[in-house]
């Protein structure tokens, strides 16, 4: 497509604003005229060709162009007697440099970038209109009829428009146009508007109105009309359009749609806070930091803030954008209500949303691929649990004992009514389930190199943080292999418990025997594992088994001080009782001695409570150690019986995950 842009006329009416040099010369804001405004808009819409026709100043603004030093190719026509003709003369004049699409404006024409983008848009020949602006006495209207413009002129006041000299014609409608204005040049009609010429063909184009309600499209006839004009551009230049991104890999799709809000105004770009990523997407491979300065250096991008959470509420307050600016694709998805609160705080100033429709940039799935197994890599696996700790403040996490279960804790996602979302953040590979997947009781009776092949089944299609129970730890000479083995592995943390001998599971409580460790001899298998460890990532968490034991709370407060002295980077208190209070106390009481040591809990007998209680009496990282086990035991059984009652599976089925479903269920990577 090329633009032809008409800038003979003389600009009488400017008075002595035009003396020196041509209309379209003159200064808005900034140093930019109205020329150089038009010709960089026309390049931002990537319209390379500009034609133009000029009259008294050729050379002025034949040297101006060239001075702008835009990626434009101009072809300048000349019309010689632009002082006794009208724009219908320059345009025949340029006949032969315009037998293409055209983008037709006039020289005096002030718009903003939006006005071009929906004309472009629109597919079709078209002229710009507005249905919302008055009438003008003495400027164009176009008359409207069946969808279509019918005519184009100053006396037309029925069924019209208000107009602006802008067009987009294609070729087809362009040249018709062209051929009329030749002829009525041939008869000597040269002093009316080209609008005439078009009127008597209108009947054989397709000529649409494009409406563009009250944007910023103005001629500039008068020193009036130009203090109104460069108000509106000061008030456009300082629109600002907010957006808010969460990834951390940028695409193609990702850039178009910056420029695109770069049209509208000055963009402020929201990067989402880490914690807001990690409540609902996968663990982002740059931290909101680097997120933040990798669209600093974005072309377009005018300054880049943290959005904290998921929600616009407090940025939009602050900026008061003009604009918020997003893919259509959170019309339908689960930002739903993000979206609805956008449009509500947007109303109560007068800001608008718009969407843009979102595409899908098919190399993004194999770009996502690859920062999964980034993820999943031991080192950048192992940190990730202090790092959430850190952002979070605290951890939820889900038993695995097995490929599929580890799929389930990696994926399970629920969104949540305010457009928010929650998932685990890591895995607990429990001593139960993983002996009870194996048939086996929790007696230590499987052996590690099995446990660490569960860790490893796990690891090998999850990213998420590992906890390993690692029961008693064993005999400190074994214990400092397991530290070493474990943290290669990626492991993050691993809990012992201060128990000795052999060891049953701890929801037995006092009906079976087991024995407490000393505390001295805990201590000193906690400061070998620390020793034997080789990264800063990796934690030891001791686990006390005072309230399980009966043993009081005095005593596992003694414990957990002297753990915490020995290094123990973390202390799990567990309890079997149903009544949370025994471990709220303990929370608090240590809490008030350590502020800052993780304090991890297993509410397995205690289910009521919430993980906010929890939270507020101190705990930092909540386990559902056992549930996923005994959610599919009870359904296996459940089949396994009805099978031979029926003595067929169909009463089962019902039950079951589809055999669609199932086959479908872990698909293949290529
Ligand atoms: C496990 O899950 O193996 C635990 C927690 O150690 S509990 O079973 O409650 O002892
Ligand atoms: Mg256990």
């Amino acid at each position: 497509m090329k633009a032809l842009i008409l800038n003979s006329g003389v600009g009488s009416r400017m008075g002595d604003m035009t003396r020196e040099h041509p209309k379209c010369m003159t200064e808005l804001t900034g140093g930019e005229t109205i020329l150089s405004r038009q010709l960089k808009i026309l390049s931002d819409f990537g319209i390379t060709q500009i034609v133009m026709t000029t009259g008294g100043f050729h050379d002025q603004i034949v040297h101006y162009c060239r001075s702008l030093e835009l990626p434009l190719s101009f072809t300048f026509v000349r019309n010689d007697h632009y002082d006794v003709t009208n724009y219908i003369y320059s345009m025949d004049c340029a006949r032969d440099e315009v037998r293409d699409d055209i983008l037709l404006l006039h020289g005096d024409l002030v718009f903003e970038g939006r006005v071009l983008e929906k004309v472009l848009d629109m597919g079709k020949s078209c002229m710009t209109v507005s249905s919302t602006q008055p009438l003008p006495q003495k400027d164009f209207k176009a008359v409207i009829h069946n969808g279509r413009i019918e005519k184009v002129g100053v006396p037309f006041f029925e069924n019209a428009q208000m107009a602006q000299p802008m067009y987009c014609l294609q070729r087809r409608d362009m040249e018709a146009w062209m051929e009329r204005i030749h002829q009525f040049c041939q008869e000597g009609q040269n002093r009316c508007y080209a609008e005439n010429a078009l009127n008597e063909i209108t009947d054989t184009l397709a000529l649409y109105p494009c409406d563009i309600r009250d944007w910023l499209c103005e001629e500039i006839d008068t020193p009036e009309d130009w203090k109104r004009v460069q108000a509106k551009v000061a008030e456009v230049e300082n629109r600002t359009v907010y957006m808010c991104f969460s990834t951390d890999i940028l695409h193609a799709a990702h850039l178009r749609l910056i420029r695109r809000a770069a049209r509208l105004g000055r963009v402020v770009v929201g990067v989402l806070s880490d914690e807001a990523v990690i409540s609902y997407k996968r663990f982002p491979l740059l931290n909101a930091r680097e997120r933040m300065d990798m669209f600093r250096s974005i072309q377009g991008v005018w300054r880049v803030v943290e959005q904290k959470t998921l929600s616009y509420r407090e940025n939009l307050e602050r900026w008061r954008p003009s604009f918020v600016v997003h893919g259509d694709d959170w019309k339908e998805n689960f930002q739903r209500p993000v979206r609805e609160e956008v449009l509500m705080i947007l109303s109560r100033f007068g800001g608008e949303l718009v969407e843009y429709p979102y595409t899908r940039d098919p190399r993004m799935k194999a770009l996502e691929n690859h920062a999964r197994s980034e993820l999943a890599m031991p080192d950048a696996r192992r940190s990730r649990l202090k790092r959430i700790l850190a952002m979070k403040g605290h951890v939820l996490c889900m038993e695995a004992h097995s490929g599929l279960t580890g799929l389930i804790v990696e994926n399970t996602l629920v969104h949540e009514a305010t457009g928010g979302a929650r998932q685990f953040d890591a895995m607990w590979v429990s001593s139960l389930c993983d002996s009870i997947s194996r048939g086996k009781p929790d007696i230590e009776l499987v052996d590690l190199s099995s446990r660490f092949r569960t860790i490893d089944e796990i690891m090998d299609v999850t990213t998420k943080p590992v906890i390993f129970d690692g029961d008693t730890g064993g005999l400190v000479e074994h214990f400092v292999y397991t530290v070493r083995t474990l943290e290669r592995m990626g492991v993050s943390m691993v809990i012992i418990e201060d128990k000795i001998g052999l060891k049953k599971n701890s929801l037995f409580g006092t009906e079976v025997v087991q024995e407490q460790d000393t505390v001295e001899h805990f201590c000193q298998k906690i400061r070998a594992g620390k020793r034997a460890q080789k990264t800063d990532d990796f934690m030891i968490c001791a686990r006390i088994e005072s309230l399980i034991l009966e043993k009081g709370l005095d005593d596992a407060l003694i414990r957990a001080n002297a753990y915490a002295q020995a290094g123990a980077d973390a202390i799990m208190i567990h309890s079997r009782q149903q009544d949370p209070e025994p471990v709220f106390c303990f929370l608090e009481r240590f809490r008030e001695k350590h502020p800052h040591i993780p304090l991890v809990i297993v509410p397995s007998s205690y289910s009521q409570v919430t993980e906010e209680e929890a939270i507020a009496h101190g705990a930092s990282i909540i386990i559902y150690a056992n549930q996923l086990t005994r959610a599919g035991f009870p359904s296996m059984q459940q089949a396994a019986t009805s099978i031979l009652a029926h003595h067929r599976a169909l009463e089962c089925e019902e039950s079951l995950l589809p055999i669609r479903e199932i086959i479908r269920l872990i698909p293949e990577e290529v």
